[in-house]
């Protein structure tokens, strides 16, 4: 049995196929780990097969996969997270973009107490080198998208990772397009992850497959997840869709302080109406900081919160305020530029503002360890 399986899924690989499998296998010597190497291969037209064979012949640990049928990057990845013999599976390219001397940090991590360690690019000490712009673009977009779903992984869609063999074995995997990672979370059993950053290289020999299709497959995928966790409880996104759920109730709390506070301050301590309104919105704003920091955001697990209850304080109230601004700035927009009903625009304002607050306070005010 192997300490851990190492996955590199190949299409028409050959000039960088020796190289990676070498280096791979150099890391488990320098570093004591009995590992092995599971080249997962769509029936490549040049040499790479021919290549893994031969490297075979002189390295036992050295496997090769050739499927084919059902051709495409995720679900050879998926096959192989069946087919690997050890516990501990982690993926990498075979283009030398993600550095192989990573993988006993990431070994390390998982035999401690996580279920995923990811290789990020977006975190601070990682980065991408000679990307043009339109790949930068793309992998943002992608990057955002994924983000939504799991707001605490930098880089969701990652293709160098580690994960547990339990989180993927009664996955019910869909796999499609070049976004495995964003299926493992979604659909996978797991409650620890961990990010180590890491610089991506572009790669400088071979060619690049990325197409339009590709993005196509990965909306379709961000779709099939949302749908997925809405009937999984037990999922990642769902713990996700509480919070939302739990921030919204929260802010049904405050209207109901809001209007009771006006009232009262207008009607029984007869406050002019500004003055009541203004006292009426900032004890709404304290009473939802409050409910959220307690209950929508508690503490416990990975979700320590490392800022100090004044930052998070002030933190929810500049977000507040921002979100204040965007719904009146909408509602003025949509009912006098665009002559929409205003009760409409007060609506569209509303959700925007929530979407706001829930996101950047998600992101700025209750940051996790
Ligand atoms: N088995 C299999 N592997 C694939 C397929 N497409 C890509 N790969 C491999 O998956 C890894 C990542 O693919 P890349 O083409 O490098 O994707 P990328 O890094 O997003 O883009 P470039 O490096 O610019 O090409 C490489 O090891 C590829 O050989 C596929 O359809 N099947
Ligand atoms: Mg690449």
């Amino acid at each position: 049995m192997y300490d851990l399986t190492v996955i590199i899924p190949t299409f028409k690989e050959e000039a960088n196929i020796r190289n990676i499998v070498t280096e791979v296998d150099a890391v488990f010597s320098r570093n004591n780990l009995n590992g092995e190497i599971l080249v997962v291969d769509d029936n490549s037209p040049d040499r790479t097969i021919s290549i893994v064979n031969e490297i075979k012949k002189t390295k036992l640990n050295v496997n090769i996969i050739v499927r084919l049928a059902d051709h495409g990057l995720s679900q050879s990845v998926a096959e192989g997270f069946v087919q690997a013999s050890s516990d501990i599976l982690v993926v990498i390219d075979a283009d030398l973009s993600h550095p192989p001397s990573l993988i006993p940090t990431m070994y390390r991590e998982i035999m401690g107490e996580y279920d995923i360690v990811i290789g990020s690019r977006y975190m601070d000490g990682g980065g991408i080198k000679k990307w043009p712009l339109k790949r930068r673009v793309i992998s943002l977009g992608a990057t955002f998208l994924g983000r939504l779903l799991f707001p605490d992984v930098s880089d969701p869609v990652s293709g160098f990772f580690a994960v547990r063999k339990s989180v993927v074995a009664n996955a019910q995997l869909k796999p499609r397009g070049y976004k495995i990672l964003l299926e493992v979370l979604g659909k996978g059993t797991w409650e620890k992850d961990k990010e180590i950053p890491f610089e991506f290289v572009d790669r400088e020999i071979g060619s690049s497959k990325l197409k339009l299709k590709t993005i196509v497959e990965y909306a379709q995928q961000v779709i099939d997840i949302t749908l997925f966790s809405f009937l999984h409880h037990e999922s990642a996104a769902w713990r996700e869709w509480k919070r939302v759920f739990k921030f919204g109730l929260v802010g049904i709390s405050g209207i109901v302080v809001n209007q009771g506070i006006l009232i009262f301050l207008k009607e029984f301590a007869g406050f002019p109406l500004p003055v009541a309104s203004l006292f009426a919105i900032e004890i709404a704003i304290l009473n939802n900081f409050l409910w959220n920091d307690l209950w929508t955001f508690k503490s416990g697990g990975q979700q320590q919160k490392i800022s100090s209850w004044w930052h998070r304080l002030i933190s929810f109230q500049i977000v507040s305020a921002g979100g204040a601004v965007i719904n009146f700035a909408i509602l003025n927009v949509l009912a006098y530029m665009m002559g929409i009903d205003y009760r409409i625009a007060n609506i569209i304002g509303i959700l925007v503002g929530f979407a706001w607050n829930f996101l950047l306070n998600r992101r700025m005010t209750w940051i996790r360890k």
